[in-house]
């Protein structure tokens, strides 16, 4: 019985769904002026199973929030097509696939940017996922790039 046990918790971490999401390539886009920013980054899921992005925060709090956005086409009614950003509440990451989080398409908004992110060289990003009954987490960290909003 003992036997079984220490089997049992050997084999667990191995089986873990975070060990098989990579966060790569997060950058900001921090401009002078506009109130909010931008964040991209490639987000693989190498699980045989789909995660669901649902959250981001980062620390120190620099930013208001952050919203999970897209952008969808749309129509005005001179029949013109755009793009209009909204935001989502997930995003889903289908088995072995990655989620490009990128200009035009899926990205991370970050609103309401604090003066007081001139203070940091560094921001931590926590990106939240859900698979089933499971959530785990996943830390990035990104430097504050030299901004002319900071000087
Ligand atoms: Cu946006």
């Amino acid at each position: 019985m003992a036997m079984r046990w220490i089997v049992f918790l050997f084999i667990f971490p191995v089986l873990l769904a975070s060990d098989k999401v990579t966060v790569k390539n997060l950058g900001l886009k921090i401009l002078n002026g506009p109130k909010n920013g931008a964040g991209y980054a490639s987000v693989y899921n190498g699980n045989a199973f789909a995660v669901t992005l649902y959250k981001v925060e980062v620390q120190p709090e620099v930013f208001d929030r952050v919203e999970l956005h897209d952008h969808v086409p749309r129509e005005d009614k001179n029949g013109t097509q755009y793009m209009e950003m909204i935001e989502i509440p997930e995003m889903e990451i289908a088995p072995g696939a990655t989620l490009f989080l990128q200009r035009g398409g899926k990205h991370l908004m970050l609103m309401g940017i604090k003066p007081t992110l001139c203070g940091f060289k560094k921001l931590t990003f926590e990106f939240f996922f859900r698979t089933g009954k499971d959530s785990f987490e996943q830390k990035v960290v990104v430097d504050v790039l030299k901004n002319k909003r900071c000087e």
